[in-house]
């Protein structure tokens, strides 16, 4: 299903006047307002084809219905998010859950919905029916030479995927670690990871990139073979300017000072981008900005701060993608919080004052510098949010539009209540 323009014009007209309310009040007191709207209009989170769904834990998966089928119609549940908030205008797909077994098809039917594709991801963490070797022991660091071979012939495979649909990097993530002390030579297995590594890196086109992802743990629990940024790092500095570093938020272990990788991986040229979620324990994939907003604030104030040092396009200058598992909300309303609050966030970081913090670190101001970051995080920016959206064509509140039109019953109609989509 697809949601008239007029449907989102007739919400916004009755919703107009209380908006402007709340919007003037805001307005009234920003800098640089125009500039500010530009940016949130330009501003674009991917939306992986795996998260469509309904995701679930190892004890089970309830599915809300009206799931996607096919890569069509993941495609078309992107185009409703886009449609309301323009704010979603691409789609990541991951390769062998998403086969785009006719790219030029695929692409069309995006494209008639406003939509182009994101990074492609590879998947060595899971055996298909049709391979021949397992993953069991690990893939791009794994001690048999075939083993690695196949993992690797993967990788190029999903390239291929990705340059017939336009897509400009790959991302990698693996799962290669070991389950106990003694299992693995960790140096060993590094070393076959950056040679196997190297060979995809070859195969990548002149103007792509291979984003490198790391986590600290799970599915193996005693070693990840990209286990941190550092591991990351190393890995996409011996590769090659072609490799950067992706930061996954759930990707830490507690207390990790995300903030500050972030900035350091920005002041190297190799922050490749970012799966947003968040997190209470570990790996929880749970809606962005759902436990620790201020976090996600604190990382776009450096990012905003770092781009800006470096000259680059916010928009365009890395990677912004959603990486989380809806396991009880429907997903579709859950991406539409998502792209909400990292927008939120990213306004906020905008509202700094930077020639003011400036000042107050190079006086010590202690005390003022955490005023300055304060008063930013603590403005209501969302009415800032809505009149960008009007501008562009979407909704004022498109949650509550979404709510309003039955979108979800619609799809349990089309697709039926036991519609299962492919993914974790
Ligand atoms: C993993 C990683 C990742 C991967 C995904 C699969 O975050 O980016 O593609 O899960 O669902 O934890
Ligand atoms: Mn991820
Ligand atoms: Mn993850």
């Amino acid at each position: 299903m697809q949601l008239e323009k007029s449907i989102i014009e007739e919400a916004n007209h009755q919703q107009q006047a209380a908006h402007q309310r709340k919007y003037d009040f805001v307005a009234g007191d920003i800098n640089g307002l125009d500039t500010i709207l530009k940016k949130l209009g330009d501003f674009n989170i991917a939306i992986p084809s795996w998260a469509l769904g309904t995701g679930g834990t190892r004890f089970g998966r309830f599915s809300g219905g009206g799931e996607p089928r096919s890569l069509e119609e993941k495609i078309d549940d992107v185009g409703l998010i886009q449609a309301l908030n323009r704010s979603s205008n691409s789609i990541s797909l991951h390769i062998p859950w998403d086969i785009p077994k006719n790219a030029d098809v695929i692409k069309a039917h995006a494209a008639a919905l406003g939509l182009h594709f994101d990074a492609v991801n590879s998947n060595t963490f899971q055996d298909q029916a049709s391979q021949e070797l397992s993953y069991k022991f690990g893939s791009l660091h794994h001690v048999d030479k075939a083993v690695r071979k196949q993992a690797i012939a993967h990788n190029i495979e999903v390239i291929k995927y990705g340059v017939a649909l336009d897509s400009k990097a790959l991302s990698v993530w693996l799962s290669d670690g070991s389950n106990f002390p003694g299992q693995l030579n960790m140096r060993g297995a590094f070393e076959r990871t950056l040679e196997s590594l190297q060979e995809i890196y070859e195969a990548l086109p002149a103007d792509w990139k291979v984003w490198v992802e790391y986590k600290p743990y799970e599915p193996n629990f005693y070693s990840t073979t990209i286990g941190d940024w550092g591991q990351s790092y190393l890995l996409s500095s011996k590769l090659g300017d072609k490799a950067q570093t992706l930061v996954d938020l759930g990707h830490h272990l507690q207390g990790a000072n995300i903030e500050q990788i972030v900035s350091l991986l920005l002041m190297e040229g190799k922050l490749a981008g970012f799966h947003f979620n968040d997190s209470k324990y570990g790996d929880d994939d749970l809606t962005v900005g759902s436990i620790n907003p201020y976090q996600l604030f604190l990382i776009f104030n450096e990012l905003v701060e770092g781009m800006d040092a470096r000259g680059m396009n916010h928009a365009t200058g890395i990677g912004w993608m959603i990486d989380a598992s809806h396991n009880i909300k429907d997903p579709i309303e859950d991406l539409i919080q998502s792209v909400e609050a990292i927008k939120i966030a990213y306004t906020q970081a905008l509202l700094v004052d930077v020639t003011a913090l400036k000042q107050a670190q190079q006086y010590n101001d202690v005390v003022f510098a955490q005023e300055i970051l304060q008063h930013a995080y603590r403005t209501d920016v969302r009415p800032l949010l809505a009149e960008a959206r009007l501008r562009a064509g979407g909704a004022l509140n498109p949650l509550a539009l979404y709510r309003a039109q039955a979108v979800r019953n619609q799809l349990i109609k089309e697709r039926g209540a036991k519609a299962v989509s492919t993914g974790l």
